[in-house]
């Protein structure tokens, strides 16, 4: 084909390459939400949109990490993520760390009378085999105590989360806002 002929499509067809994107990005985010809560395993992996943010170690695939920012001299944070268990036998979360607190313990909520406490678990987090285990406020959740730091809207906090079967794996926790609601992403579209 000739030169002039390829000029006249160059900026249209960059153009479409945008577009195709940006369309790409808008269904990725929408296709995000119902993911979340799915209980289908098999129709969530299919689901999970290609953002980087998620990880996959052996049978276990953790999708969303996320944490809030944390208020000024707070000693305290907690971090969420989707576990799911793409394998046929239990996985268990042994042990979690990460380097801006001194513990980080999987935490639970219990109501007592009419008040929402949070306490350890008393066994390691367990991820059923075709399951999806949620760690989402008022849930299941990463505690981390005695702050070394402060965590601040944009950070990606490191955190190394070691598992009964599937191993070890380091992943990131973006920070979302101090009031966020949800994951990281979700908060800068609204
Ligand atoms: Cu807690």
């Amino acid at each position: 084909m000739n030169r002039s002929h390829c000029k006249r499509f160059g900026v249209p067809l960059s153009f479409l390459v945008a577009a195709t994107f940006a369309i790409f990005c808008l269904g990725s985010f929408s296709a995000a939400k119902p993911a979340s809560s799915a209980q289908d395993p098999s129709k969530m992996v299919a689901a999970t949109p290609a953002t980087g943010e998620e990880y996959e170690i052996g049978k276990l695939r953790i999708t969303s990490p996320w944490m809030r920012a944390t208020p000024r001299g707070a000693t305290v944070a907690s971090g969420y993520m989707t576990i799911t268990n793409m394998g046929k036998e239990p996985d268990r979360l042994l042990s979690v760390e990460c380097d801006i607190a001194s513990t980080v313990e999987v935490h639970e909520m219990s109501v007592s009378g009419e008040v929402m406490k949070m306490r350890p678990l008393e066994k390691p987090l367990e991820i059923a085999p075709g399951s999806v285990v949620e760690l989402k406020p008022n849930g299941y959740h990463l505690m981390f105590s005695r702050l070394k730091q402060g965590v601040n809207q944009g950070d990606k906090v490191r955190v190394t989360m070691v598992f009964e079967k599937a191993g070890k794996v380091e992943i990131e926790l973006p920070a979302a806002g101090i009031a966020a609601k949800g994951p990281a992403d979700a908060d800068k579209m609204n």
